[in-house]
């Protein structure tokens, strides 16, 4: 069979079971997913020359990061251009543009230094999404940022959060499509601390100044992601869950954000999709690969990444979640960690679509959970990949490994020369 009787033939056993492959295909162009920035310099940004902190890391030393502006682009238009599907892009604020040697500090940055992006997000017709960055900075004074004790380091993190505001609101009229605004801190103690309540009260005066920074709520999408320990963060994080949680439950227009890297192991965010929907109208993602920890691998179409797409669409949520990968590995060939996350969740979201979700829900109300569980089993060996195929076709780019000679390719005569 060629190509196209293998979709033939497999659209015909996904009909057999209520299930419109074409549908799925084309619902799937139109989900937008966000692509982060960071994977392509290893989180380091143009802004400063330190170290990663904020306790996340990144391992490895492939060649070929990007140092510039220009080159970080070079390489996101690469791997676009391997991806089937629509993008978002997710920068940080430590990704700024300064002209001709002109620098702003964190909490002075404008709209003018975010125009090159603006530029790029609209040539390739993408919205953005924005992250204040409140990491790898001088003034990140003891660990801490948003719930410092010392007066003047929190107000130079609450007037870098304002500014991130009103870059978002920018970004957002720029580019017609709302700017996901995402307050992350690393904030928290390596050891046992003697005041857990205290940080988290700063923490939360701080997020409520930065919001009190006027905008469009319509425009711009205020979240705030939780997490449970970093590196050298022990013991104690300001922003854990329940802070987080109860921080957007009880503020008007801000998202709770859910990282999956960010929970005890034996936690899945795939469960947690659906009760927060019971309650938010709008949610946020961050998806990653942990593994045994918070070590952001690249996403993988793996069990939890199709069980994190599945809630999302049979719960009819795709207008409600937020979706942007965060994943960083600088021990393999960036182009290709960019490309295979993407494409990773990008099956995800097919397999999600050509699921028989009502008939599998009728099984589970009817009790006839025996059926329930074979019928979920079946579908395992499914020809999804014939569908993959065709939507990758569709798209215009690669369905099959081939794509992975343009990246040796560019691996040769772009990255290796830098
Ligand atoms: C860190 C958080 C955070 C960062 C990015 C770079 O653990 O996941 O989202 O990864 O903002
Ligand atoms: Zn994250």
């Amino acid at each position: 069979m060629n190509r196209a009787e293998r979709y033939e033939s497999a659209r015909e056993i996904y009909k057999a079971i209520g299930v419109d492959t074409d549908a799925a295909i084309e619902k799937l162009k139109t989900i937008p997913v966000s692509l982060h920035c960071w994977q392509g310099d290893d989180v380091k940004g143009f802004d400063q020359d330190g170290p990663l902190t904020g306790g996340i890391q990144t391992t490895g030393n492939y060649p070929g990061k990007a140092r510039t502006p220009e080159e970080l682009m070079q390489d996101m238009e690469k791997t676009m251009s391997l991806m089937p599907g629509r993008k978002k892009l997710n920068l940080h604020a430590c990704y700024a543009i300064f002209e001709d040697g002109e620098r702003a500090d964190r909490d002075q940055l404008e709209p003018k230094h975010f125009a090159k992006w603006v530029e790029f997000a609209k040539k390739h017709d993408m919205g953005i999404d924005f992250n204040p960055t409140f990491f790898s900075h001088e003034k990140v004074k003891d660990g801490l940022t948003l719930s410092s004790p010392d007066e003047e380091t929190r107000r130079f993190w609450i007037n870098h959060g304002k500014a991130c505001i009103r870059i978002s609101e920018y970004m957002a009229k720029e580019t017609g499509m709302p700017c996901v605004m995402n307050i992350w801190t690393g904030d928290g103690y390596k050891d046992i601390p003697a005041d857990r309540m205290g940080p988290r009260m700063r923490y939360k005066d701080s997020i409520e100044q930065i919001l009190a920074e006027p905008h469009d709520s319509n425009l711009v999408k205020p979240c705030v992601e939780s997490k449970v320990f970093g590196i050298g963060v022990e013991s104690y994080t300001a922003g854990s869950a329940e802070f987080a949680l109860s921080f957007a439950a009880t503020h008007e227009g801000v998202l709770p954000l859910m990282d999956n890297g960010h929970y005890h192991p034996t936690e899945v965010v795939s469960d947690k999709i659906p009760a927060l929907l019971c309650f938010f109208p709008e949610i946020a993602l961050h998806v990653t690969r942990p593994v045994r920890w918070d070590s952001d691998h690249v996403v993988l179409f793996d069990d939890e990444t199709k069980e994190i797409a599945k809630e999302i669409v049979r719960n009819d949520a795709l207008d409600r979640v937020y979706i942007a990968l965060d994943y960083f590995d600088a021990s393999i060939n960036r182009i290709s960690a960019w490309t295979v996350g993407f494409r990773s969740f990008q099956k995800a979201l097919l397999s999600a679509l050509c699921t028989p979700a009502a008939m599998l829900k009728e099984l589970q109300d009817e009790n006839r959970l025996t059926e329930m569980m074979l019928e979920q089993e079946e579908l395992k060996t499914y020809p999804l990949g014939d569908v993959w195929a065709e939507y990758c076709r569709q798209c215009g780019v690669a369905a099959d490994r081939s794509w992975f000679d343009e990246v040796k390719a560019y691996e040769q005569e772009v990255l290796l020369k830098r």
